[in-house]
């Protein structure tokens, strides 16, 4: 049973590309698929199950791949087709989970914290996900369930393909010990080689290495190394609070006509999204603004920062600058206009406030 406050689920779905093809073009299934670069010098993306049996795989160069699997298909990408595929399964994920942060095209943690005590609710909501993003897809997936990222993300690699593993607290130790060093999270090749010159191969190894050696060797990554040896992860998901966003719109008696009339009014309404925004400690990512024609068409154009915003100067410029620039106005004017901002997350001030 996980027993802790944190429940975090980890979604990545099996060999994506390549189960896409398969799904788009039944002649493919069963048979090794590989997509990549076809040219001389390109490389594999993912290759399906099939294929991977030759001992192909992702980031191994296409000639290569040739010539372990001469009967492979050998499929170039199609991004557009996958991305649809993946805000389809984005779309469960914000339906089931209060924060969703996206990591790739196939891949999500979402935040079932929510459920809080009733552990079994938080699993039936991840087995729930599973089963909607097999039905909507056509696509099998691999979760996982644990008390924080790293478990989770684990979890759902331990189990591939099709895959569903809850990681409670009390069979951590048991479930890591054993797992080479390379499986801890942000320990890549030349991490591993340093570790196993120190004798320390598997996650048993580096949990039971005193403090003070790891310190020595990797500095402040060294308690972060031993932590995570002991299923330990406290990094929140950068999640994006999906459902929601703070808008304001206006709808106007007589349709408003005059650009720079309309213009004030996106001002004032920006500014407004602005303050509730900080009121409540909250960046945002989206800025966007609605317009309505008196025939009732309705278009919406966004902007996406970077990085979480709450300046208002900036939300009103960047509102003003969508109008501008996107929204084609003419004689018959608009009859709403509205300025909304989304992909809210917590700003510091508000995590720290927590804590209060
Ligand atoms: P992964 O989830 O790493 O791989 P996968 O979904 O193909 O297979 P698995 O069942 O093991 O999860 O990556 C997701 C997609 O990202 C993958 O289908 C292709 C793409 N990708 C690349 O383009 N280059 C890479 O090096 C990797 C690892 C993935
Ligand atoms: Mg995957």
């Amino acid at each position: 049973m996980i027993d802790s406050g944190r429940r975090i689920g980890h979604l990545d779905m099996d060999a994506f590309f390549a189960a896409v093809e398969q799904l788009d073009d039944p002649s493919l299934r069963g048979r090794p698929v590989i997509v990549g670069g076809l040219g001389p010098r390109g490389v594999v993306s993912t290759a399906s199950y099939e294929a991977r049996v030759f001992g192909i795989h992702s980031a191994m160069p296409t000639a290569v791949a040739r010539r372990r699997c001469p009967d492979g298909v050998y499929l170039r990408p199609r991004f557009g087709r996958y991305k649809e595929i993946s805000d389809i399964v984005r779309e469960i994920l914000r339906g089931a989970s209060t924060t969703v942060e996206t990591v790739s095209l196939d891949e999500a943690f979402f935040d079932l914290s929510a459920y809080g005590a009733d552990v079994n609710a938080s699993i039936e909501a991840a087995r729930k996900i599973k089963a909607d993003v097999q039905e909507a897809t056509r696509l099998t997936c691999s979760v996982g369930v644990a008390p924080n990222r790293f478990l989770a993300k684990l979890g759902s690699e331990l189990d591939k393909p099709d895959g569903f593993l809850v990681i409670d607290p009390e069979s951590v130790r048991e479930l890591l010990d054993p797992l080479p060093v390379g499986r801890v999270w942000g320990v890549g090749r030349v991490t591993e080689r340093r570790l196993s010159g120190l004798g320390l191969l598997r996650v048993r190894d580096l949990r039971l290495t005193p403090a003070d050696l790891l310190a020595r060797e990797f500095g402040s990554a060294g308690a972060r190394l031993q932590a995570l040896a002991r299923g330990e992860d406290d990094t929140p998901l950068s999640g994006e609070a999906a459902s929601r966003s703070i808008s304001r719109e206006l709808t106007y008696a007589f349709d408003l006509i005059d650009p720079a009339e309309i213009e004030g009014e996106v001002r004032l309404l920006a500014r407004d999204v602005a303050s509730r925004l900080q009121a409540e400690s909250l960046l945002c990512r989206t800025v966007r603004v609605k317009v309505r024609y008196p025939d009732f068409r309705t278009i919406t154009r966004q902007f996406r920062f970077g990085v979480g915003v709450d300046s208002s100067g900036m939300i009103e410029r960047l509102a003003v600058h969508l109008l501008r620039s996107r929204v084609p106005l003419d004689e018959s004017g608009i009859r709403l206009v509205g300025v909304g901002v989304g992909h809210l997350t917590e700003s510091t001030a508000r995590q720290l406030s927590l804590f209060d």
